[in-house]
């Protein structure tokens, strides 16, 4: 059936026709669709794990057994997944195994942009890269029989614009994958170094055979449109070209690694002047480069995304027709969304001048102003450690030194964190800002949620049990909404020795979708001090003279706002009366 799907939906099709039977991964923008729509799927074992090492672990047990299976991350996921990765080549696999891998060129939504063609030759892996939707299902159906046939996983990476772009695609039926017997195989599987010796060497046998599939990959194509000018590309880029540049010649890489030498050969003598155009790293240029092929240089930068304007301009053609961006638009800078319970946390941090070692996720827009109450935020789990090393080297003074850290970020890499913190005599606090939710990436659910990603219950881990087990003692729950008490646990948690954590639980505003009545302004009371200003609701904003005003139709009634205001000049109205203007 031929549909419209986006990149993640075609690999999720994709994966399914070939018959996965196990697909496991951690959310990250913009990788996180390709699980949520497998899992609508049937015979499918769909999971969310608590990090992407054991998402790609649970994939690899999967493999081992057997079973075509799938692990699914953004670009810096891998990094986390990394150790199991750097060992796959030599155990190779039972089952297909595929590593989706999503990078985000210009940062859309990542802290950076990573060029994870790298991983191939770096982990000896067969890298895939489609190049639309079509491709993306089809590539990703045969990365599976590729995976077995080579016994070594495959990853299979995309980026933003293909993961996120619809393309039509036509849809098939599923395989009847049957799933073979599990036999033992120690010398395949047990990477002690005595057994990794020998399979380091087959591994070289198994990338011989990868560099003859490279060679006839079928995704692989070489288009003739002329012999001056001839252009080696890849994945979503090769779309950019054939709208910037239409008249040159190209090859388009389906497997960026191995590279495909002889059809690199072929196509570098079969054009005047040899061009190599890809999005980030001069990945494959260095390699053509180190064929002893001459490749031209070009100013298409090597950083942010590429789209056929940049191309067209790098090129000196005439820039395409697109829709230029309005101008003269309010600007919309990043912020909490009003009512988020994690706004409560800051002013309080905020308030007390505390050093706060950040972590990723929502919270993260807490370093911002009016809160600015973050200093760092390296990769997500570093909050805590990053904290220990903090007070370790001295600290900051008479400043307290916090970590914030999200409930998905805990469960992903904050435990051990914290785990060192408690072993090493740390002396810092920890706030677990606890939304019930993994809100940054569009409300996934994760260890403490109670459910899973079909939806079905699971057990709510207890974060206070959790912390407690790790040898914390000091542990203070507290409601983010209510500020006071909120200011009072994390000054009295800094104030004590040793470890302290503070759990703020408050679910996230977007989930529970609860709305109050909203309040208004009083003008007449209103004094214009600002201190409802500084707690960066969207809602709030100075109008006449300087005094707040509130939007009603953003304000979702949290009474943060009542609570910070000295004059009493903030009132619960009904949704459509009045409390006159401010003049
Ligand atoms: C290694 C890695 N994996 C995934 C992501 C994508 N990501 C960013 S924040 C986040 C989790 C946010 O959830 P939580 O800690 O609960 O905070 P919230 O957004 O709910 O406030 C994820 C999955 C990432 N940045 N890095």
């Amino acid at each position: 059936m031929l549909t419209l799907l986006s990149g993640n939906e075609a690999i999720a099709q994709g994966a399914w026709e070939a018959g996965v039977a196990v697909a496991s991964g951690y959310p990250g923008t913009p990788s996180t669709e390709v699980l949520e729509n497998l899992v609508k799927k049937p015979g499918v074992a769909c999971q969310w794990a608590p990090n992407e090492k054991v998402g790609l672990e649970v994939a690899v047990g999967a493999s081992l057994a057997g079973a075509r299976a799938m692990s699914t991350m953004k670009h810096v996921g891998l990094n986390v997944a990394a150790d199991a990765l750097m060992t796959l080549a030599y155990t190779g696999v039972g089952g297909g195994l595929v590593v989706v891998v999503a990078d985000d060129p210009g940062m859309h939504s990542s802290q950076n942009e990573q060029d994870s063609r790298r991983w191939g030759p770096f982990g000896k892996i067969v890298v895939l890269e489609p190049s639309d939707s079509a491709e993306a299902l089809a590539m990703t159906r045969e990365a599976f029989s590729l995976s077995e046939r080579l016994d070594m996983p495959v990853i299979l990476r995309t980026t933003t614009r293909l993961s996120h772009s619809k393309g039509l695609v036509e849809t098939g039926e599923r395989s009847d994958i049957e799933r073979g017997a599990y036999r033992t195989a120690r010398a395949k599987w047990v990477m002690m170094p005595g057994a990794a010796r020998g399979r380091r060497a087959d591994l070289e046998r198994r990338l011989a055979a990868a560099r003859a599939e490279s060679e006839t990959f079928p995704f692989t194509t070489t288009e003739m449109r002329g012999a001056e000018m001839g252009v080696i590309t890849s994945g979503v880029t090769y779309q950019h070209v054939r709208e910037a540049l239409p008249e040159v010649s190209t090859l388009k890489l389906g497997m960026t690694f191995p590279l495909p030498a002889e059809r690199i050969r072929e196509f570098a003598a079969s054009v005047g002047r040899l061009f190599v155009i890809e999005e980030l790293d001069p990945y494959i240029a260095d390699a053509v480069r180190a064929l002893g092929i001459a490749v031209e240089t070009t100013t298409v930068p090597v950083m942010g995304e590429l789209s056929p304007s940049v191309i067209a301009e790098a090129f000196g053609v005439p820039p395409l027709p697109v829709r230029e961006p309005m101008t003269g638009l309010p600007a919309r800078p990043p912020m909490l969304c009003p009512g988020c319970p994690h706004r409560g946390v800051f002013r309080a941090l905020r308030d007390m001048d505390a050093v706060v070692t950040g972590d990723i996720g929502c919270y993260t827009l807490g370093a911002l102003p009016p809160l600015g109450a973050m200093d760092s935020c390296v990769c997500m789990g570093a909050s805590i450690g990053m904290a220990h090393g903090f007070g370790t080297a001295g600290g900051a003074g008479e400043r307290p030194v916090v970590a914030v850290i999200g409930d998905s970020t805990f469960a992903h890499s904050g435990l051990t964190g914290l785990l060192n913190s408690v072993y090493n005599g740390g002396d810092e606090t920890i706030v677990i800002l606890d939304n019930r939710i993994t809100a940054m990436t569009g409300h996934q659910d994760n260890p403490f949620t109670g459910r899973t990603l079909s939806g079905t219950a699971a057990p709510e881990v207890d974060i206070e049990a959790v912390v407690r087990a790790l040898g914390v003692t000091d542990v203070r729950i507290v409601d983010p909404n209510l500020l006071r008490p909120t200011e009072k646990a994390i000054r009295e948690a800094t104030a004590a020795p040793g470890v302290s954590v503070v759990i703020a639980q408050a679910p996230c505003v977007l989930v529970t979708r609860e709305r109050n009545e909203p309040f208004a302004v009083v003008p007449e009371t209103c004094t214009a001090c600002g201190t409802c200003i500084r707690l960066g609701c969207p809602a709030i904003s100075r109008g006449a003279n300087s005094r707040a005003t509130i939007d009603t139709d953003l304000c979702i009634g949290c009474r943060q706002c009542v609570q910070v205001c000295s004059y009493g000049a903030i009132k619960r109205i009904g949704r459509t009366c009045d409390v006159g203007s401010a003049s």
